[in-house]
């Protein structure tokens, strides 16, 4: 790159000294009004001419059509008044027209439409580069006490929600390498177990270990630090045995009503792992590909791929893991994989598929992954002209029924209460639902134990549902 710059302050020369000096590959012509800046210019060598920036058109006119300009020149404007500014950039536009330019200005400024300029504020050069490196210094400064509070513990927990999401998991993970532990001296713990599939393709494919225990164990650590929850999410568990909370770390809104010696919860985030990617920076610490794939992991689930609740620090954070994460398994957790005997089941359902109304109705008899019936669900919305897809299995006893629809029709959640309400769990959102109903519930109440039994009543069942709704709601 070449520069060519007109200035008549000394930020582009520092600017210039840090970024340019010394790159050998650039190219600098300095065009100043100041002899203590020429002479220092000179010093180091630096091309430097003396002129004069002045309301004189003529003068003015010459000045810039001389300027030899390159088409790879970028041309660096800062003059302080900006009724002579104005007038160069309409000479530049006049001589050279479409040419790069960078004006640093603070107080904007009207930009002549034959010129590629773009205006940079130089407060901005405080807001954008040196800000976020001062609130890097005060996160440095929570993690340097969090490694020291940790310093003469042995054993230390590192305690998540009941049913663990890759939020939390990633978030212990990552602390755990903050302050330089491994799996014998730091415990990732729950008062539950990882039940989501996807959520135990996390811990498989990127061998991350969560143990169960219960508050007994608590006697045996001398460190606790809490990640995405707090004492009260816990429920009694916590509050008759709490040992004293080292660290909690989290972005649920703060719960009143317990102690941490050090606590750092931000409400706004979407993620707690954004908050620990934060520390991470802060330390300049090396990430590995997995925690990051882990980390990056955590921020998509909880934000629904930075879709609900998310904060400009969560697309920080994204983007700062991403080229770091491993896309591949991130997708292998994503859609976790189908064992092929579920496939059989696939085609079965396929075949004997239903569709009434743009409603797709398919059932896949028993399946050994709960999560194929949803994923089913989803699939079949793709076929051209349906509008809900209503797909069951049966899973450890239970009969499951998931429900999706394209989006703008009425809401699958009502649906689904009205459907299947009375013989199980039945509810959900606008575009997807579920009812979860025990088998001997569906059996007592139609006496049939045939397939093709259950797939006639979860159709009727749905489209009764469906009308119910519809009246419900024109009512
Ligand atoms: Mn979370």
């Amino acid at each position: 790159m070449r520069y060519v710059i007109l200035c008549q302050d000394e930020l582009p020369y520092f600017l210039l000294l840090l970024k340019t000096l010394s790159s050998k590959k650039d190219s600098i012509q300095f065009f100043v009004d100041q002899k203590g800046l020429y002479d220092r210019l000179c010093a180091l060598g630096v091309p430097a001419k003396i002129v004069s920036f002045t309301e004189d058109r003529e003068e003015r006119e010459k000045l810039i059509k001389g300027l030899y300009l390159e088409p790879d020149t970028c041309l660096i404007v800062s003059i302080k008044k900006q009724g002579i500014l104005s007038n160069i950039l309409k000479s530049v536009a006049r001589y050279h027209p479409y040419q790069p330019v960078l004006i640093i200005e603070e107080n904007g400024l009207v930009l002549p439409e034959q010129l590629s300029a773009k205006l940079v504020k130089p407060s901005s050069i405080f807001t954008d580069i040196c800000l976020p490196k001062i609130e890097q210094a005060f996160t440095k400064r929570r993690v340097q006490y969090i490694k020291e509070l940790f310093e003469d513990k042995d054993k230390i927990l590192l305690l998540i929600q009941a049913d663990p999401d890759p939020d939390a998991i990633a978030s212990a993970l990552a602390f755990r390498h903050l302050i330089g532990r491994n799996r014998t001296t730091a415990h990732i713990v729950s008062f539950g177990e990882v039940t989501r599939p996807e959520n135990l393709a996390m811990l498989r494919l990127l061998d991350i270990q969560v143990d169960k225990i219960g508050p007994e164990v608590f006697a045996k650590y001398d460190g606790l630090c809490m990640l995405d929850v707090q004492p009260p999410h816990l429920g009694d568990v916590l509050s008759q045995t709490v040992p004293p909370v080292d660290v909690l770390i989290d972005h649920h809104p703060e719960k009143p009503g317990y102690q941490a010696k050090i606590k750092d919860i931000r409400a706004t985030y979407g993620a707690t792992s954004t908050i620990l990617t934060e520390y991470l920076q802060a330390v300049d610490f090396n990430i590995s590909q997995r925690l990051a794939t882990a980390l990056l992991y955590g921020i998509k689930s909880d934000t629904l791929l930075l879709g609900r609740g998310v904060d400009p620090a969560d697309i920080e954070a994204f983007s700062y893991l991403y080229p770091l994460a491993n896309t591949n398994i991130l997708r292998r957790i994503e859609r976790p994989e189908v064992h092929p005997e579920d496939i059989d089941s696939f085609s079965n359902a396929l075949k004997k598929r239903r569709i009434v109304n743009n409603i797709l109705f398919s059932h896949l008899g028993r399946v050994r992954r709960e999560d194929v019936i949803p994923h089913f669900a989803d699939f079949s919305l793709q076929v051209e002209g349906v509008e809900w897809a209503v797909v069951s299995g049966i899973f450890k006893g239970n009969l499951v029924i998931s429900v999706r629809n394209v989006g703008y029709v009425r809401s699958a959640g009502i649906i689904v209460k009205r459907a299947f309400g009375d013989l199980g769990s039945a509810g959900g959102h606008s575009h997807m639902a579920k009812a979860v109903i025990p088998l001997k519930n569906f059996y007592a109440r139609f006496g049939d134990r045939r397939e093709s039994t259950m797939r006639e009543q979860i159709a009727e069942m749905f489209l009764s549902g469906f009308e119910e709704a519809i009246k419900e709601q024109e009512d």
